[in-house]
Parts: structure tokens; sequence; C-alpha cells
């Protein structure tokens, strides 16, 4: 039954936009999004299930974890440096390609512009992929220091530790006339540990690791050690000069920026095995953190079962398909019943080649049945059939 909704869903997506449906497969195919004058059809990319979590700011939602999360690190900065930071936590995901990468000196072939990474809403406007687009309007109205959380989207593969929507905590500091650049990359970087280390204890394992943005020079990551691995948690650097230009800060001022994913942290910190629970309305979730306790840990409520399916379909040679664009359709159409999608086999023969992924269907709340499963993975297949381009196998 489920997957009838979502399918409806989906297809309801192509009454708002009746090309979407007129186009078919070649709604998928970058050529359409940039090149053509049917280009303000891109918005059938930005798929219902998207759209329904625009509204949702689970940071601004008292006592989620994520709430409580970003309240932590908010408070960690106005004690370390009173009344130094401005807070934002409510500014419009929806913004424009300039904002996004000409202000960030993100070089026009960087793939973080593709359709098959960013949700275009149309040529001009897209959903923030990340919260440092808000930094150089930030910076030209005069802001000097500030800390902002919010809803960033992207198109990414399924799996525990990635989901299309997940929230952002970025930040930026300028520093006076004359502060040398290692006095401000040490005051990066000891801050930044300081908040690690104030959210995990000083046992935490964590490294610095060389970065790369396009809007920081040094660059830097940090990674925590969670699970037998290295999780990268933030990125960091000095802003570019080219971005504090853009930004209206005069020549001999300097600062440095970072950007977190809350999600990330929030899973180290409250033990949450599954970013699919941060969108459970499920009590047994929620009702976990109504004491606002940043250091609770998350008890499990139980480890159902999960169903395994495969899907393979070849490609041909010239073919415009995008894993991520395999990925999405699964999340959308699954709402949330699957933990995870990697692909288990690929081959050439001849002109075409094979690919097989493997889902892992697994609800977070209960047992699914083997007859919705199997009624949900068809619907799954016909869908992909209908709208990417691939020869089901
Ligand atoms: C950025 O988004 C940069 N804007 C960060 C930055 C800001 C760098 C300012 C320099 C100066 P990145 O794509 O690495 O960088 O994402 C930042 C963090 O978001 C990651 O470290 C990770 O914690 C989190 N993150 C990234 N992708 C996902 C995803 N699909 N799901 C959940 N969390 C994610
Ligand atoms: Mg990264």
């Amino acid at each position: 039954m489920v997957c009838r909704l979502r399918l409806s869903t989906y297809m309801r997506l192509s009454t708002v936009t009746p090309a979407f449906r007129r186009l078919g497969r070649q709604t998928f195919s970058k050529a359409n999004v940039f090149h053509s004058d049917r280009s303000t059809t891109v918005r059938g990319r930005v798929p219902l299930s998207i759209w329904e979590k625009v509204t949702a700011q689970l940071h601004n939602q008292s006592l989620h974890p994520l709430n409580i999360l970003r309240r932590e690190i908010e408070a960690h900065f106005e004690k370390t440096y009173p009344s130094l930071f401005e807070l934002h936590s409510s500014l419009s995901p929806i913004v424009t390609t300039e904002q996004c990468f000409d202000h960030l000196l993100i070089p026009p072939s960087h793939t973080s512009r593709s359709p098959t990474d960013t949700y275009y809403i149309d040529k001009h406007t897209l959903l923030r992929p990340h919260m440092t687009v808000h930094d150089v309007p930030l910076l030209r109205g005069g802001s000097e220091a500030f800390l902002l959380c919010g809803d960033v989207y992207r198109r990414d593969s399924v799996d525990r530790t990635h989901y299309p929507v997940f929230h952002q905590i970025d930040a930026a500091r300028l520093f006076p006339c004359g502060t040398s650049q290692e006095y401000i990359v040490d005051d990066l970087k000891s801050s930044l540990s300081g908040l690690a280390h104030h959210l995990f204890g000083p046992e935490t394992r964590m490294r610095w690791v060389e970065g790369s943005f396009p809007f920081t020079s040094p660059s830097f990551e940090l990674e925590i050690f969670w699970r037998d691995e290295w999780l990268e948690v933030l990125g960091c650097g000095l802003i570019r000069r080219g971005v504090l230009q853009n930004g209206n800060v005069s020549n001999d001022v300097n600062g440095w920026a970072f950007g977190l994913g809350l999600e990330r942290l929030a899973m180290v910190l409250f033990e949450i095995p599954d970013i699919r629970l941060f969108w459970s309305r499920d009590t047994r979730f929620l009702d976990q953190f109504k004491d606002g306790d940043f250091q609770r840990k998350f008890k499990p409520f139980s480890a159902y079962p999960s169903i395994e399916k495969d899907i393979s379909f070849w490609i041909g040679e010239e073919s415009t398909f995008h894993e991520n664009d395999f990925h999405e359709i699964v999340r959308s159409l699954s709402e949330d019943l699957v933990e995870s999608v990697s692909m288990v086999d690929r081959y050439k023969r001849a002109e075409r080649t094979s690919l097989c992924f493997r889902i892992i269907y697994r609800s977070m709340e209960r047992s699914l049945t083997h007859v919705e499963i199997n009624e949900l993975h068809d619907s799954l297949r016909e869908f992909v059939a209908e709208t990417l381009p691939v020869t089901l196998r």
C-alpha cells in the first residue's frame, strides 16, 4: 500500500509539471536542465518527498535531538566568545545560483553545480546544498561574526549516514586588520577542537586532515573516530580573498569559516545508528530526548529484520544514467523503508553495461512483510524502467 501511495505522490508531481511526464526519461538528463528552453520543467527534479521536508525545520523543533545539539553548540560559542556571534536559524533554503556558486568561487565545471548533485528549482534557483551560501550576503550586510543553522539538500547515495536533506551549522569570523594568518588558523582549530572536546569529552580521538574547498585556503577537515572508522564531521579554512571581496570586506581583513554536519555529530553524540531516525515521529524515538540532555544515549527500540532485493539493468554506452537518480527514486518511493543501496555487480558486454544494485529494506519502527516489500520493489522496478535511461534485466 505504502508504495502505491508514494508512486501516486510522485505522479502528482507530474501533474504540477506536465512536461515531467512528457519528457519521461529525458527529465533526468543534464541537457534538458541547462540547455533547453524547457528548463523551467526542472522543478520536476525536486520530488515531492523533498518539498515536504522544506517546511519541517527539525533544527528549530524544541527538544528534537538536532535542536538540542544546535543549542549546545550555540551556547558553547556564546560562553567562549560572549556576544561575538550573530545567530541565524531561519534563513530561507531557496537561493540563487549566483549566491550558491559564483559568490563562493565555485568553478563552472564543479560537480556541485550539476543537477545530478543539486536540486534545481529552475535555472537560477535551487535548494541550498550547504549553509556557506549565506556568507557573502551577510558580509555585505556588515556582519563580522555569525553562526548559521539550517536545512541543506543534496542528491546523494542511500545509506545509514547519508540522507538527501540534512542540517548544517556554518560560521565565519573576521579579525581586525593586520591579524596574521597563523593566528587565525590557530584560533579556528582551537575553537573547533574545543567544541569537539566539549561535546564528546577529552578522550575522544580526533584528527585534522587537509581539506579542499573553493572558498577557503588553506582548508582542513576534522575527523572523529567512531565505530571503528574515521568519520568526517566538518570542513573549514581561511576565507579566500575573492570571497571576502565579493562580501565587500576591505583588503587588509582576513577571517575563518567552517561548516559542520549536525546529523553526523548527533549520531556520534547520542549514538543514533541510522540517519533516517531524525525524521521519525515515533514517540519511542522523540520521547528519549524529552529532557533536552545532550549527553543522553539513544536506546534503539529493536532491530527489525531486513529484506534484501536486487535490481539489475543494462545501460547503453552513451547513457545519461547517473547513480544519484537511482538512489533518489529509491528514497522517494520507499518512505524511508530503505536502509541502504549498494552496487554489487557491474560488467560490460559488447556496447552495454550491466549494473546490479542491492537494496536493503528495513523499517526503523516495525517488521516489514514480504508481501508489502514485493509490491514496493515491483513498483520501484516499474518506475525505474519508465523514468531512467535503462533496460531492466
Ligand atoms: C561543506 O558543505 C562546506 N560548506 C563546509 C565549509 C564551510 C568548509 C566553510 C569551509 C568553510 P562538506 O560538503 O564537506 O562541506 O559538508 C560539511 C559536512 O556536512 C560534512 O563534514 C558532513 O559532516 C556533513 N555532510 C555532508 N554530506 C552529508 C550527507 N549527505 N548527509 C549528512 N551529512 C552530510
Ligand atoms: Mg566533505
